[in-house]
């Protein structure tokens, strides 16, 4: 059976899950119903604003719970409000968003609210030392918060390979190793790093690097990781190739080994998704083009429901 669009009274993608107070929030960006040529670099996602759903079963009444955060609100950011993801700590969430600054640099921030719903307020900074987008929030079971960001072309992943913004730095040959997602702990009070980010290296199963023309299993953009059975599972999308994969850890950081493909092509480019435990069940988040018939920066969410193989492993879907 085909999944359907969850949200069908304004276009959303990139749906991060988390369960807070016994309900699945969604946490997705908010795609305008705008005409916009299309670009490499991602021009197209011209997102201002985020809004929050939640649903206390799969499948259930999807409740918008409103206007969670708009880039006016944002002191330090421009435009291009792309992927969030949220994290409670202590009865208080925290929104991770990527947005452009004044230079047109992707920058991470962070919004606070007391409730999972919002409506959040922005930090008057983004976070030190954390660049590019798509960042993802994992709380280990020592209660550890770990955030991870990282995206090519339009996420400027590529601009920072000599430690710096450079907008000349380019992405490696085909034959260098592989750009990976950034991660880092999270200081107690979730508004800043511990320590700077590290590269979360993603290994073959002989242990080298992916490399970069690997496209069909090098990471893209659109980290996320959970854990299942004392496995750290990085999922994440290989954009020019379309396809969600993982890779397993026995540690948050890495490195990581390419273990195989969850999701084959959605309609439409891009390609984002969640995993998430709910009512001991397991579902994977994603999305396509299908409300908009396939205009990439028109994007819907969708749930499916999957399950582990007794190795760990995740079977691929369609989708
Ligand atoms: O929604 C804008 C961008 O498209 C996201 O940041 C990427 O992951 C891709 O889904």
């Amino acid at each position: 059976m085909q999944d359907k669009p969850l949200i069908t009274h304004m276009y959303t993608a990139d749906p991060s899950a988390k369960v807070f107070q016994g309900r699945v929030y969604l946490y997705p960006s908010h795609d305008r119903d705008i005409d916009k040529d299309q670009d490499d670099l991602g021009t197209q996602y011209e997102m201002e604003d985020y809004h929050v759903f939640s649903m206390d079963s799969i499948p259930g009444e999807v409740v918008d719970h409103g206007l969670a955060l708009h880039v006016d609100q944002v002191p330090w950011a421009t435009k291009q409000m792309w992927a969030p993801d949220a994290m409670e700590k202590d009865g208080k969430y925290y929104l991770y968003f990527p947005a452009k600054d004044k230079e047109d640099i992707f920058r991470v921030g962070v919004a606070v609210s007391d409730q999972p719903g919002g409506p959040f307020k922005a930090e008057p900074e983004p976070i030190k030392e954390m660049y590019s987008i798509d960042p993802a929030v994992f709380k280990d079971d020592d209660k550890s918060v770990y955030l991870y960001s990282g995206g090519l072309w339009g996420g400027q992943l590529e601009n920072w390979r000599s430690g710096s913004f450079n907008p000349d730095d380019k992405e490696p040959g085909p034959e260098e190793k592989a750009l990976c997602p950034i991660g880092a702990k999270l200081k107690d009070n979730m508004l800043e790093v511990a320590h700077s980010p590290v590269p979360i290296q993603i290994l073959d199963e002989e242990g080298n690097p992916l490399k970069a023309g690997d496209e069909d299993r090098r990471y893209f953009e659109d980290p996320w990781v959970h854990k299942y059975k004392d496995l750290y599972y990085l999922s994440y999308s290989t954009g020019t190739t379309h396809y969600l994969v993982y890779a397993t850890s026995t540690n948050p950081l890495g490195p990581f080994t390419y273990r195989g493909r969850i999701l084959n092509p959605v309609l439409g480019w891009t390609t984002h998704h969640s995993i998430v435990e709910f009512q001991n069940r397991w579902y994977l988040f994603y999305h396509d083009c299908e409300l908009s018939g396939g205009i990439n920066h028109k994007r819907n969410v969708k749930v499916r429901e999957f399950f582990y193989n007794s190795d760990g492993s995740i079977s691929l879907m369609d989708p």
